[in-house]
């Protein structure tokens, strides 16, 4: 696909089918990936992990529809690349099968259905779902990543808040797929295509339990920073369901006191 001049954005939106095998290590599974013409796809050997925008197994056996995202550079040409792997042994039917793939180009950012604009604290965000918004965090393109980096894998979303005053923070993350991570970042660049770069990670929580859980996080916020945080999931599930998200205003901390003997 030659991206045209002017326009180094590129959307890949199609239908999937895909069902595969693992749960907990992935055997079976499709990658979409946009390479640099270099790079020939051949049979019996991976794609580097490098191109790959997204990976999905277990996703059901109806048509569900994808987007995916890239930021190229406009006048380049590029391959963009659909890759199934099974490991010759077992699984569940259907394997992978794509329709209807749309592709597009842009001179404007596409559209971040993943990214929500905090417009005030307190806040809460309501029932809401990770699942076709893209794995657009990963451990690759977040640097430095925050905390574990064992749920950096699935389709994610960030929400983006600043704060006007000093104090703590409360999230809640309530009723949330298993194997969710929570991470929360001060400053740096996310860039509209994914990936976080020059952020310092202020706070985690993680599960690491096959059951739906809740997640709290506390954090010291400072006035005028900008805040990233992270819904993001292990590669199983490769996404998932919130039924509520909040954010406190900042609680003022007490003043240190100083107790002098008179
Ligand atoms: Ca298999
Ligand atoms: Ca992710």
């Amino acid at each position: 696909m030659a991206l045209p001049a002017g326009e180094p954005y590129m959307t890949i939106s199609f239908y999937v089918k895909v069902e595969g095998e693992g749960t907990t290590t992935q055997y079976d599974y499709l990658d979409v990936l946009v390479a640099p013409t270099s790079v020939t796809p051949a049979a019996g050997t991976e794609v580097s992990s490098t191109y790959r925008l997204a990976r999905y197994n277990l996703l059901g056996s109806s048509w569900v529809q994808r987007t995916v995202r890239f930021c190229g550079t406009g006048g380049q040409t590029y391959r963009v690349i659909f890759s199934w792997r099974n490991d010759a042994s077992a699984g569940t039917q259907p394997p992978a099968a794509v329709d209807q793939v749309h592709i597009t180009s842009s001179a404007t950012p596409p559209p971040t259905p993943w990214i929500v604009n905090v417009s005030a604290l307190p806040y809460s965000h309501g029932a809401d779902n990770t699942c076709g918004k893209g794995n657009n965090l990963t451990s690759s393109n977040v640097s430095p990543t925050c905390g574990s980096t064992s749920y950096y894998g699935g389709e994610d979303m960030v929400w983006v808040f600043t704060p006007n005053s000093s104090g703590m923070v409360t999230i809640t993350l309530n009723a949330s797929t298993t194997y969710t991570g929570l991470k929360l970042y001060q400053g740096g660049t996310l860039n509209p295509c994914g990936g976080l770069t020059g952020a310092t990670c202020v706070g985690e929580a993680n599960s690491g339990s096959s059951t739906a859980s809740n997640l709290t996080l506390t954090a010291c916020v400072q006035p005028g920073q900008t805040y990233y945080l992270q819904v993001d999931y292990w590669p199983s599930p490769t996404c998932g369901a919130i039924t509520n998200l909040t954010i406190s205003a900042p609680t003022p901390l007490e003043p240190v006191q100083a107790w002098v003997r008179a």
